[in-house]
């Protein structure tokens, strides 16, 4: 087929009736990505860089087409967005459909509707069985800013916690927030003040309880910040950016008891984590904490940017009336996407996908662990799941290989991210859309990819 044709078709066929194969027809980038790439390097400054080296086309299922007409296996989603599957049938048509109706009123000015809907869906399927409000922003770094101003306003003081290798933004308060200097924080100061950081729980490198790194923690923030000044901590529940860190047992409900004790904000960044990718609707479940505010955004609206903050009625109301908002936050368009992608998240089968995928992942991984031992931790939940890649003999991150493994994997059509503050770590966050072979023979060539390595 002409490479022309090619791309006409996939343009006008996205979605999932896309052929779900892996199938290149060209080295990456091919020469109308590599075109295309050449007039990004003249237009667009190289601070906002590319991980795979071809220009899309089309997505759905568990591919992605480039405009050579390579059909590359999905394996990140857009960084945890596209949960549903790119171009979604009923996301599609809400989308369309909103367009034709209106695109824009601003929800300062004229409110409609699907706003609140969203908001309303949100206070549901969120933990805590109490009076919530939600609050729609465009960005999860928006949000997180948000649940900060939130917080402040609500206990009247300043200080606020963020983890190690945490990871909330780029904007100027969540650069601050971010654990990791290189690449999203390096030469970008000032921060901003009133940020202070606390040790994480990483069983894989600290070997401590939850209790025991709660406890590290918590005599931290008492000692160097008095609980008396602190507006809030933020913490992903599991750390996307950071490497996917899951923490021990009994860290999240410890740090979430002390921060009640103490009228402390317990903010859970679920950006990342919501909406069914750990197999439950948040990640939060897993580890049976009830955050006073929830930040979401990713897979909340399947693929249009959407982003919220979910919590307590009372404290979401501490702010003055006109405190809180933004001329696109809540965009119409954007909340018609979320409303199809919450009913699909709540009516098709998403979680239990999610689960099964992470049983695929998990089982392939660790038989892949048992047989190399460069792969020091395999962790995660559900659609999730990450590989630590060490050196054998003393357990060091080894970035070098996980560098090597990914870009090896991507030149064969798969699309893998790296992740962690150390760059050794394989993440895997598929749609939840993909078919099970397509799945593993996305592993089987990661294998292949680290045999060779
Ligand atoms: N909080 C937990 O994961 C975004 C960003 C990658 P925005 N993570 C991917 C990159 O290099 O920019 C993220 C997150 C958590 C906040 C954010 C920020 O969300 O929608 O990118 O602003």
């Amino acid at each position: 087929m002409a490479l022309l044709d090619a791309e006409t078709e996939h343009r006008t066929q996205g979605g999932p009736g896309l052929p779900q194969q892996r199938r290149l027809v060209t080295d990456l980038p091919g020469p109308r990505s590599a075109a295309i790439l050449a007039r990004k390097v003249d237009a667009v400054p190289a601070g906002v860089g590319h991980t795979v080296p071809v220009a899309a086309v089309a997505a759905g299922g568990g591919v992605v087409v480039d405009a050579d007409g390579n059909s590359l296996i999905d394996l990140g989603s857009g960084i945890a967005v596209a949960t549903v599957g790119n171009a979604h049938p009923k996301i599609a048509a809400a989308v369309a459909a909103q367009a034709a109706q209106f695109t824009h009123t601003c929800f300062m000015i004229s409110p409609y509707e699907s706003y609140i809907e969203v908001a309303e869906a949100l206070n549901r399927l969120t933990p805590g069985d109490f009076a919530k409000k939600s609050a729609l922003f465009n960005s999860g770094a928006e949000a997180v800013e948000n649940a900060i101003k939130i917080a402040r306003k609500h206990t009247g003081r300043q200080a606020v916690v963020a983890f190690d290798h945490g990871y909330h933004g780029r904007t100027n308060l969540t650069m601050a927030l971010t654990a990791k200097s290189m690449p999203y924080k390096s030469g970008f100061g000032p921060f901003a003040p009133e940020v202070y950081r606390a040790p994480m729980s990483y069983p894989f490198r600290d070997g401590l309880t939850g209790p025991d790194a709660a406890e590290r923690a918590i005599s931290q923030m008492e000692k160097q910040i008095g609980a008396g000044n602190l507006a809030a901590i933020i913490i992903e529940p599991i750390q996307g950016e950071g490497g996917f860190i899951v923490p021990a047992d009994g860290f999240l409900p410890a740090l979430a008891d002390w921060c009640r004790a103490n009228g402390v904000v317990f903010i859970a960044d679920e950006v990342q984590t919501g909406f069914a990718r750990t197999g439950h609707m948040f990640a939060s479940e897993i580890f049976g904490v009830v955050p006073d505010l929830i930040t979401t955004a990713k897979g909340i609206a399947g693929g249009l940017p959407l982003a919220a903050v979910t919590g307590r009625a009372e404290i979401m109301d501490a702010s003055h009336a006109g405190g809180l908002g933004g001329t696109y936050g809540g965009n119409p368009i954007a909340c018609a996407a979320a409303l199809a992608a919450i009913d699909v998240f709540e009516n098709d089968g998403v979680i239990e996908r999610a689960q099964q995928i992470g049983t695929i992942l998990t089982e392939r991984l660790t038989a892949m662990q048992s047989q190399d031992p460069r792969i020091g931790d395999v962790r995660g939940h559900g659609a999730m799941i990450a590989a630590e890649f060490v050196d054998p003999e003393t357990n060091a991150p080894d970035a070098a290989l996980t560098a090597a493994v990914a870009q090896a994997a991507i030149a064969q059509g798969v699309i893998v991210l790296t992740c962690g503050t150390y760059g050794n770590v394989i993440r895997f966050l598929p749609p939840l859309s993909i078919g099970d072979d397509l799945l593993i023979e996305g592993l089987d060539v990661v294998a292949e990819a680290l045999a060779a390595a």
